[in-house]
Protein backbone atom coordinates (compact mmCIF):
# COMPACT_ATOMS: atom_id res chain seq x y z
CA UNK A 1 0.00 0.00 0.00
CA UNK A 2 1.14 3.62 -1.08
CA UNK A 3 0.44 6.59 0.60
CA UNK A 4 -1.88 9.37 -0.66
CA UNK A 5 0.55 11.69 -1.01
CA UNK A 6 2.25 9.57 -3.25
CA UNK A 7 -0.45 8.30 -4.81
CA UNK A 8 -1.32 11.61 -5.86
CA UNK A 9 2.12 11.87 -6.86
CA UNK A 10 2.81 8.99 -9.23
CA UNK A 11 -1.23 9.95 -10.94
CA UNK A 12 0.58 13.26 -12.02
CA UNK A 13 3.41 11.94 -13.15
CA UNK A 14 1.13 9.13 -14.74
CA UNK A 15 -0.70 12.03 -16.36
CA UNK A 16 2.57 14.14 -17.37
CA UNK A 17 3.76 10.88 -19.33
CA UNK A 18 0.94 10.44 -21.20
CA UNK A 19 1.35 14.62 -22.22
CA UNK A 20 4.66 13.62 -23.28
CA UNK A 21 3.40 11.01 -25.33
CA UNK A 22 0.51 13.67 -27.08
CA UNK A 23 3.56 15.94 -27.37
CA UNK A 24 5.61 13.31 -29.13
CA UNK A 25 2.80 12.52 -31.35
CA UNK A 26 2.20 16.38 -32.33
CA UNK A 27 5.55 16.66 -33.40
CA UNK A 28 4.76 13.25 -35.52
CA UNK A 29 2.21 14.70 -37.47
CA UNK A 30 4.17 17.73 -37.91
CA UNK A 31 6.71 15.81 -39.70
CA UNK A 32 4.22 14.05 -41.43
CA UNK A 33 3.58 17.41 -43.18
CA UNK A 34 6.58 17.04 -45.20
CA UNK A 35 9.31 14.56 -46.71
CA UNK A 36 11.18 14.16 -43.32
CA UNK A 37 10.30 10.43 -42.92
CA UNK A 38 13.65 10.03 -40.60
CA UNK A 39 11.99 12.88 -37.86
CA UNK A 40 8.51 11.63 -38.10
CA UNK A 41 10.23 7.56 -37.51
CA UNK A 42 12.33 9.27 -34.49
CA UNK A 43 8.98 11.00 -32.80
CA UNK A 44 6.48 7.76 -33.31
CA UNK A 45 9.42 5.49 -31.34
CA UNK A 46 9.38 8.45 -28.76
CA UNK A 47 5.66 8.97 -28.30
CA UNK A 48 5.21 5.01 -28.18
CA UNK A 49 8.37 4.90 -25.32
CA UNK A 50 6.56 7.58 -23.50
CA UNK A 51 3.52 5.61 -23.35
CA UNK A 52 5.15 2.62 -21.72
CA UNK A 53 6.93 5.13 -19.50
CA UNK A 54 2.87 5.70 -18.67
CA UNK A 55 1.56 2.14 -18.37
CA UNK A 56 4.65 1.48 -16.29
CA UNK A 57 3.20 4.09 -13.57
CA UNK A 58 -0.49 3.00 -14.32
CA UNK A 59 0.76 -0.92 -13.53
CA UNK A 60 3.00 0.48 -10.34
CA UNK A 61 -0.43 1.86 -8.87
CA UNK A 62 -2.64 -1.27 -8.93
CA UNK A 63 0.71 -3.43 -7.56
CA UNK A 64 0.29 -0.94 -4.73
CA UNK A 65 -3.07 -1.39 -3.93
CA UNK A 66 -3.29 2.21 -5.41
CA UNK A 67 -5.68 3.95 -7.36
CA UNK A 68 -5.14 4.87 -11.02
CA UNK A 69 -6.69 8.12 -11.75
CA UNK A 70 -6.91 9.23 -14.90
CA UNK A 71 -7.18 13.24 -15.65
CA UNK A 72 -7.26 15.24 -18.74
CA UNK A 73 -4.76 15.15 -20.99
CA UNK A 74 -2.86 19.14 -22.03
CA UNK A 75 -3.25 19.67 -25.41
CA UNK A 76 0.53 20.16 -26.62
CA UNK A 77 2.05 22.61 -29.29
CA UNK A 78 1.34 21.60 -32.71
CA UNK A 79 3.25 24.21 -34.88
CA UNK A 80 6.67 24.88 -35.01
CA UNK A 81 9.29 26.85 -37.28
CA UNK A 82 11.50 24.43 -38.59
CA UNK A 83 13.31 20.71 -37.06
CA UNK A 84 15.62 22.70 -34.74
CA UNK A 85 12.80 24.48 -32.80
CA UNK A 86 11.19 20.87 -32.75
CA UNK A 87 14.14 19.41 -30.68
CA UNK A 88 14.58 22.31 -28.19
CA UNK A 89 10.68 22.00 -27.40
CA UNK A 90 11.89 18.44 -27.08
CA UNK A 91 14.86 18.84 -25.08
CA UNK A 92 13.28 21.30 -22.61
CA UNK A 93 10.79 19.20 -22.20
CA UNK A 94 12.60 16.06 -20.94
CA UNK A 95 14.45 18.77 -19.04
CA UNK A 96 11.20 19.12 -17.45
CA UNK A 97 10.33 15.76 -16.68
CA UNK A 98 13.97 14.73 -14.96
CA UNK A 99 13.05 17.80 -12.51
CA UNK A 100 9.50 16.02 -12.09
CA UNK A 101 10.96 12.62 -11.38
CA UNK A 102 13.35 14.21 -9.05
CA UNK A 103 10.56 15.67 -7.07
CA UNK A 104 8.92 12.45 -7.39
CA UNK A 105 12.16 10.92 -5.72
CA UNK A 106 11.70 13.78 -2.84
CA UNK A 107 8.63 12.75 -1.84
CA UNK A 108 9.26 8.81 -2.01
CA UNK A 109 12.42 9.49 0.04
CA UNK A 110 10.10 11.66 2.77
CA UNK A 111 7.19 9.09 3.06
CA UNK A 112 9.98 6.48 3.25
CA UNK A 113 9.06 4.07 0.74
CA UNK A 114 11.82 2.21 0.06
CA UNK A 115 10.02 -0.28 -2.67
CA UNK A 116 9.07 2.87 -4.40
CA UNK A 117 12.52 4.38 -4.71
CA UNK A 118 13.66 1.58 -6.09
CA UNK A 119 10.84 1.37 -8.67
CA UNK A 120 11.67 5.08 -9.66
CA UNK A 121 15.31 4.53 -9.95
CA UNK A 122 14.52 2.86 -13.40
CA UNK A 123 13.02 6.42 -14.38
CA UNK A 124 16.15 8.47 -13.21
CA UNK A 125 18.21 6.52 -15.54
CA UNK A 126 15.92 6.60 -18.30
CA UNK A 127 16.14 10.57 -18.64
CA UNK A 128 19.67 10.40 -18.53
CA UNK A 129 19.34 8.86 -21.75
CA UNK A 130 15.98 10.60 -22.80
CA UNK A 131 17.82 14.12 -21.94
CA UNK A 132 20.61 13.06 -24.18
CA UNK A 133 19.30 11.46 -27.07
CA UNK A 134 17.20 14.89 -27.76
CA UNK A 135 19.97 17.21 -26.96
CA UNK A 136 22.79 15.14 -29.70
CA UNK A 137 19.85 15.64 -32.23
CA UNK A 138 19.33 18.98 -31.40
CA UNK A 139 23.39 19.75 -31.08
CA UNK A 140 23.43 18.42 -34.61
CA UNK A 141 20.55 20.23 -36.18
CA UNK A 142 22.82 23.56 -35.21
CA UNK A 143 25.47 22.50 -36.40
CA UNK A 144 23.85 21.43 -39.73
CA UNK A 145 22.42 25.02 -40.07
CA UNK A 146 21.26 25.34 -43.48
CA UNK A 147 23.12 22.32 -44.85
CA UNK A 148 20.19 20.24 -47.04
CA UNK A 149 22.23 17.68 -47.77
CA UNK A 150 23.45 16.95 -44.46
CA UNK A 151 20.36 17.37 -43.15
CA UNK A 152 19.36 14.96 -45.72
CA UNK A 153 21.39 12.38 -43.75
CA UNK A 154 20.34 13.05 -40.40
CA UNK A 155 17.26 12.05 -41.55
CA UNK A 156 18.26 8.91 -42.99
CA UNK A 157 19.89 8.08 -39.72
CA UNK A 158 16.84 8.70 -37.78
CA UNK A 159 14.55 6.20 -39.48
CA UNK A 160 16.52 3.46 -38.25
CA UNK A 161 15.30 3.88 -35.06
CA UNK A 162 12.94 0.97 -33.71
CA UNK A 163 10.49 0.48 -30.89
CA UNK A 164 11.88 -1.32 -27.82
CA UNK A 165 10.48 -2.79 -25.16
CA UNK A 166 11.96 -1.61 -22.23
CA UNK A 167 11.84 -3.37 -19.21
CA UNK A 168 10.00 -1.22 -16.29
CA UNK A 169 10.87 -2.62 -12.77
FE1 LIG B 1 8.91 9.77 -20.15
O1 LIG B 1 10.49 10.53 -20.51
FE2 LIG B 1 10.43 11.53 -22.03
O2 LIG B 1 9.14 12.63 -21.59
Amino acid sequence: MISQRLEKALNEQLNYELYSAYLYFSMKAYFSKSAWCGFRQWMCVQAHEEMEHAMGIFHYLIERCGTVELEPIAKPEHEWPDALAVFEAAYNHEKTVTAKINELFDIMEEEKDRAALSFLDWYLKEQVEEERNARVILEKLKFIGEDKTALMMLNEDLMKREIHQHDIK
